[in-house]
């Protein structure tokens, strides 16, 4: 590879738009809302605001799961949010989520709407909030979180880095593909080694860790992300394969990535959801007839 770069940065960097590839036209330099709009509301004490994408699919995950253990308090509405219109620069979803980014929910159980953004503390708010997927005990709790957080610092680097250079990219540029797969693979290698040792990543219980973990770094073992599963050799990594089928049987799981979903065969397309009923009824396929 050559060491020469035919890019020499300016003394100032000033936005040309467009130069965002695919996400040109939803990529600012600049915070904040763009345009008025309201939010619809539903009957549900949980309202979010999301697509499927596997940062939304965390948080529908979550909340099927604390359904499937009976806690009605987590019943909601999933509101699609299309990131590709700009949705989530309209001013109540600003108002939410000021960093612009699904997932966002809104607790409406309260006396005071309680807003929480980020994927990671929305996990451990609803985990809080049932006691539920997030151990108690000290040594439990603590693993638990590191891999949470874990989850929240290295994804940015298979998204971001390899995802968007090997897939999104206006251009292939071998300096990055090379040093994000080499990070992506170094990822997959920890999370092996780690589920070499235990069933599930926080220890002998399925928690909020795996539930971050799984529709990003399962996905990818699985073939869902980037159609990158051959050139990363996924099927090398045994523990992490076992572990995503693992959590690829629960129904909850299932369901979870169904909702907002606005990709892949039409009955896995649930792009509202307002009832645990809408599984059966509402998919795409029982929409359009498709
Ligand atoms: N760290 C955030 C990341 C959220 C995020 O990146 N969301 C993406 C979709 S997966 C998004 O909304 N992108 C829209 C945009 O960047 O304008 C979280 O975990 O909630």
């Amino acid at each position: 590879m050559s060491s020469s770069s035919e890019y020499t940065p300016p003394t100032v960097w000033t936005w040309k738009q467009g130069n965002g590839g695919r996400f040109a036209n939803i990529n600012r330099p600049i915070a904040g809302a763009t345009h008025q709009k309201e939010l619809p509301v539903g009957k549900h004490p949980l309202q979010l605001y999301s697509l499927g994408t596997p940062n939304g699919v965390k948080v529908t995950v979550m909340l099927e799961e604390l359904l499937a253990l009976g806690h009605s308090g987590a019943e909601y509405d999933a509101w699609l949010i299309k990131i590709g219109d700009g949705d989530q620069f309209g001013s109540d979803f600003v108002a939410i989520n000021p960093n612009s980014k699904i997932p966002a929910l809104l607790d409406r159980s309260g006396p005071k709407p309680i807003r929480v953004f980020e994927s990671g503390a929305i996990l451990v708010y609803l985990a809080e909030k049932f006691g539920a997927f997030l151990p108690t005990e000290p040594a439990a709790r603590a693993e638990c979180l590191s891999w949470l957080f874990w989850q929240m610092g290295s994804a940015p680097y298979l998204g971001g880095g390899f995802g968007h250079f090997y897939a999104y990219a206006p251009v292939k540029i071998e300096y990055a593909i090379d040093r994000f797969a080499m990070e992506t693979k170094r990822q997959l290698d920890v999370l092996d080694r780690r589920l070499a040792e235990s069933e599930y990543l926080g220890g002998a219980d399925y928690t909020i860790a795996d539930i971050a973990v799984w529709p990003w770094y399962g996905g990818l073992a699985k073939g869902w992300l980037y159609g990158a599963a051959e050139f990363l050799q996924v099927q090398d990594y045994k523990n992490l394969q076992r572990w995503a089928d693992r959590i690829g049987d629960r129904p909850a799981a299932q369901r979870g990535r169904m909702v907002n979903r606005v990709q892949g065969d039409l009955s896995s397309q649930l792009h509202e959801r307002h009832d645990a009923a809408d599984f059966e009824t509402k998919t795409q396929d029982k929409l359009t007839g498709g």
